[in-house]
């Protein structure tokens, strides 16, 4: 926990301050949020899936406008490997988990994965 302090103006009697002249003193605490790891979620290129499939799973998964999704796709095709999106542990990990089984439920060999940014 952080303890910020800040003195509250006090002028004595004549600028609004009190008798005493005591100087008021405001503190708060600030619980410490650390920033989460994230992780890249990647697809991997490979000679069998359709490119439009490919297209459908950036738009569907990771929400990307159909122009984006297309782009990305064609970069994973010539390079053999792309990045959908940024996210948590836990979002990175059930993204890849849905890419996988949407694949597999429609017979294509699309390979997604995730790394440590
Ligand atoms: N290389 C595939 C084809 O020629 C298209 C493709 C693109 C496959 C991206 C996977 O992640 C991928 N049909």
């Amino acid at each position: 926990m952080t303890k910020l302090i800040a003195m509250a103006g006090n002028g004595g009697p004549d600028r609004g301050g009190d008798e005493e002249g005591r100087t008021g003193i405001v503190t708060k605490t600030r619980p410490k949020t650390k920033r989460p790891h994230l992780y890249k979620v990647l697809l991997l290129n490979d000679d069998y899936t359709p490119m439009e499939f490919v297209v459908h799973v950036l738009e569907r998964f990771f929400n990307k406008p159909r122009e984006e999704a297309t782009r990305i796709m064609l970069h994973v095709h010539h390079k053999g490997v792309g990045m959908c999106g940024v996210y948590t542990y836990e979002v990175a990990e059930t993204k890849v988990t849905q890419v996988m089984e949407f694949a597999r439920q429609h017979g294509h060999p699309l390979q997604c994965t995730m790394e440590k940014e």
